[in-house]
């Protein structure tokens, strides 16, 4: 996944909009996920998953934190999401289709929280980092 000079621009110039909560929103998106796919709710077998859940807004947090990391490290995502990568394939063995539920569960969120800088080539710029994040997080499975 190559994302351009324009995607770059893009992705960090929504992320400055973003600001400090891409935490919550990692949260709402998980929220989402769960509620939108329940199949994605079989590996937090270990984790309370009611709605309100204190245990989902945590582990969202981390996702949007490890998002807000990679949008500091866009031409290196692998790098720096290596340690998740290794997490992600080896121990917890997430089939990669969960991947686009949860992508698009926190694409919706984002333009839920920011309609007017959510536009079309925003929107593409946005997809392309997602999934770029996740082909990272897959890529050690094979
Ligand atoms: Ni994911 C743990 C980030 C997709 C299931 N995941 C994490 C952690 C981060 C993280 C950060 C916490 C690591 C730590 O504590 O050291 N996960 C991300 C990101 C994405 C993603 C950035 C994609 C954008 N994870 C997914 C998907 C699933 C998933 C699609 C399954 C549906 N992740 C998990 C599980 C854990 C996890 C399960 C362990 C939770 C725990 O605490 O036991």
């Amino acid at each position: 996944m190559v994302l351009s000079a324009a995607d770059k621009a893009n992705v960090k110039g929504f992320w400055s909009k973003i600001g400090s909560h891409a935490g919550e929103y990692g949260g709402e998106a998980l929220e989402r996920t769960f509620s939108s796919f329940p199949t994605t709710k079989t590996y937090f077998p270990h984790f309370d998953l009611s709605p309100g859940s204190a245990q989902v807004k945590a582990h969202g947090k981390k996702v949007g934190e490890a998002l807000t990391l990679a949008v500091g490290h866009l031409d290196d995502l692998p790098g720096a999401l290596s340690a998740l990568s290794d997490l992600h394939a080896h121990k917890l063995r997430v089939d990669p289709v969960n991947f686009k539920l949860l992508g698009h569960c926190l694409l919706v969120t984002l333009a839920l929280h920011h309609p007017a800088e959510f536009t079309p080539p925003v929107h593409a710029s946005l997809d392309k980092f997602i999934s770029g994040v996740s082909a990272v997080l897959t890529s050690k499975y094979r």
